[in-house]
């Protein structure tokens, strides 16, 4: 996204390198699968450090809704996590970049803070959505990433903290160089 670089990134963005299921936040995001009944990757660490509890909320949801598309988010409990809740969202598979992947990725993280603000949260930890099992591209997962959130952040005071959490080094350092300040 060219107008990156003009944003000036707000203050209560924060970037961390680790396992975002230690995180103690209101919400940790899951890039999850529209089935919703877990998988790998950070899906799979979420659900085995939360337990049961969530994929019994995912069930209530599948029933109800039938899953979550692409871009979108749905929350649940964050069952034994520090955080207290889960919000799922299901990133863009990477076809090569012409079959709307960029806006389905600002949609996953603009759906997973509109859910935090209705659940009045104010502190949500976000990963690399699509970067890893769904082959985003990571630097171009990065700019989306960072100015969706930055772009929404200036419009919503009252989400107080964004984490972004970073597992792998590559990512580390990508929202390391565009996070400067
Ligand atoms: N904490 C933070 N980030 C993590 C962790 C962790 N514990 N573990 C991995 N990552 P991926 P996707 C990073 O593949 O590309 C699943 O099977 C990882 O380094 O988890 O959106 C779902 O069920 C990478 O940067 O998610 C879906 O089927 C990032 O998380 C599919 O994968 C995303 O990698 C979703 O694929």
């Amino acid at each position: 996204m060219a107008f990156l670089f003009l944003l000036t990134m707000p203050g209560n963005i924060e970037l961390l390198k680790g396992d975002i299921t230690k995180l103690t936040v209101d919400a940790i995001v899951n890039a999850a699968n529209s089935s919703l009944m877990g998988g790998g990757g950070v899906d799979g660490a979420i659900h085995r450090a939360g337990g049961p509890a969530i994929l019994e909320e995912c069930r209530m949801i599948v029933a109800k809704q039938g899953g979550c598309k692409t871009g979108e988010a749905v929350i649940t409990t964050g069952g034994h996590l520090p955080a207290k809740f889960v919000i799922h969202t299901v990133g863009p598979v990477w076809h090569g970049g012409k079959n709307d992947e960029q806006e389905l990725l600002a949609a996953c993280y603009q759906n997973s803070l509109n859910l935090a603000l209705e659940h009045k949260l104010s502190s949500i930890a976000f990963p690399n959505i699509s970067t890893g099992v769904y082959g985003y591209p990571k630097k171009e997962a990065a700019d989306v990433a960072i100015t969706s959130v930055s772009v929404f952040l200036k419009q919503h005071t009252f989400i107080s903290k964004v984490y972004f959490v970073c597992f792998d080094e590559e990512n580390y350092q990508l929202y390391q160089s565009l996070i400067r300040q």
